[in-house]
């Protein structure tokens, strides 16, 4: 097992490593740019470094600062958390060459994930279902309009480097497609640089259903079912859960198989996220896969009752999995609070968190980095909570959510409680009657006065 675990993060996520890491008699090193001195992930690490200035860029995504902590305190490992350099193949190279080991998969599996069309190819190889339409790179307009005819509008125009929304376009005839290749591509490579695209079937009104996986160093991967993230806004999850309201065991057992083919077809190693889309009819799509974990883990530690951390860290340490895939035992839900303001275009909303009283009881969890007198500084992700409420059913896990949102006191900063006191009361959710495009059309009505 690893002595001393570097974790390359800040905030909420931070802290959960910590805290498996303290379980697990591992030694902490937090680091730190000097907007996060005064945080919690470094009050509780054994050890903190300073890496630079508030800056992402010169500090959480600065690969030299990392390595300098790395050296100087003598960590054997890394863990990564989410966003930052967590899917940086670059970096879980150079950690390998420092002979520190990268708590995630190698390079290679990363870069499998992380050109669309790569891994949409992988995926056909390997017999999971993917949304039909070109193989491998659109050579130009003219070859885009013949497939799209062939398969038939509307399309989604792709790119290849892109996920979480960007270089993305739904094009519904011949005339739109040169407007839509300019932009897309345009778009692509200003934020990727590279402009690659590929087109697909537009699939209508779908639901986002993202089985967990984890594998093990000796080829062995099980699933830990599903979250359902299908409400979202402009590609910012608000929500997940699990198990998904339009999940049947049939389906579960066909997506988690999908999953683990996914898996073992790049030797995963680690915990990652095989994402789908499911339609109308309960038919799903491999959409993309994540090779880090996620922001919404936790839904799943709840549902089966098992620490993912411990898990992620054990398999990196040569442990093998033991035991078979995970089906849920509970209903849990979370709801992401972000430092924005509902009531304005959820503009961020940064400063002085004047008083604070989180939510509490039993089946209620809060994974969060602030506290009373916490300025919540303005340079990174606006989350400042996750509360996770589970119970014996998802009529439950609501009705303890709705109570746990009513407790919560946030004062200083606007923040998206209010957003989710409503939606846990809106008919249409409640009933589970809801895909990707519900918030579009979510009314959250006026701000109540004070
Ligand atoms: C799609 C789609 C419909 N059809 N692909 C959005 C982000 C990127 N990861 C893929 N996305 C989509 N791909 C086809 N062929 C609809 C979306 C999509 C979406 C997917 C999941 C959750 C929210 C979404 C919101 C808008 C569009």
């Amino acid at each position: 097992m690893f002595s001393k675990i570097l974790i390359a993060n800040r905030g909420e996520i931070a802290l959960r490593v910590i805290r498996t890491c303290k379980e697990m008699g591992i030694k902490t090193v937090a680091v730190y740019s000097t907007a996060d001195k005064d945080s919690l992930h470094v009050r509780f690490a054994d050890e903190a470094v300073c890496i630079g200035p508030p800056s992402s860029a010169e500090s959480y995504l600065s690969i030299p600062k990392i390595m300098a902590a790395v050296e100087i305190t003598n960590a054997d490992a890394v863990h990564p958390g989410y966003g930052f350099l967590a899917e940086n193949a670059d970096f879980a190279e150079i950690c390998t060459e420092y002979g520190v080991k990268f708590i995630g998969p190698t390079p290679d599996m990363m870069k499998s994930m992380g050109d669309k069309i790569t891994a949409k190819e992988t995926m056909i190889k390997a017999k999971v279902p993917v949304v039909p339409g070109s193989e491998g790179l659109l050579k130009d307009v003219k070859e885009g309009i013949k497939i799209s005819n062939k398969i038939g509008y509307p399309v989604m125009l792709k790119a290849t480097a892109g996920g979480g929304g960007k270089g993305m376009r739904i094009i519904w005839n011949d005339d739109e497609f040169q407007e839509g290749w300019d932009s897309a591509r345009k778009e692509a490579a200003a934020s990727f640089g590279n402009d690659g695209m590929y087109v697909e079937k537009f699939v209508e009104e779908p639901r986002h259903i993202e089985i967990q996986i984890i594998g093990d160093q000796y080829g062995k991967v099980i699933h830990l079912s599903e979250r359902d993230c299908s409400i979202q806004r402009r590609h910012q999850k608000l929500v997940e859960e699990c198990p998904s309201p339009f999940m049947t065991d049939d389906l579960r057992k066909k997506m988690g198989a999908a999953a683990i083919k996914a898996g073992k077809a790049i030797n995963y190693e680690g915990v990652g996220t095989v994402e789908f889309l499911v339609d109308k009819y309960r038919k799903f799509y491999f959409m993309e896969m994540n090779t880090r974990i996620q922001v919404e883990h936790c839904v799943t530690e709840e549902v089966i009752d098992h620490d993912l951390i411990k898990e992620q860290i054990k398999v990196a340490a040569g442990i093998k999995i033991s035991g078979k895939s995970y089906f849920p035992q509970m209903h849990a839900i979370e709801c992401r609070i972000n430092a924005e303001d509902p009531y304005n275009d959820f503009r961020p909303s940064p400063g002085k968190i004047n008083s604070f009283h989180s939510a509490k009881g039993h089946g209620v969890r809060v994974d969060t980095h602030v506290y009373a007198g916490y300025v919540v500084p303005p340079y990174y992700d606006s989350m400042i909570a996750k509360i996770i409420c589970r119970a014996q059913t998802r009529e439950e896990a609501l009705t303890k959510m709705s109570r746990a949102l009513d407790e919560f006191i946030v004062e200083g900063i606007k923040t998206t409680i209010p957003f989710h006191k409503k939606l846990m009361k809106d008919e249409n959710f409640r009933k589970g009657n809801f895909n990707t495009g519900f918030i579009d059309t979510f009314d959250l009505g006026e701000e109540p006065s004070e």
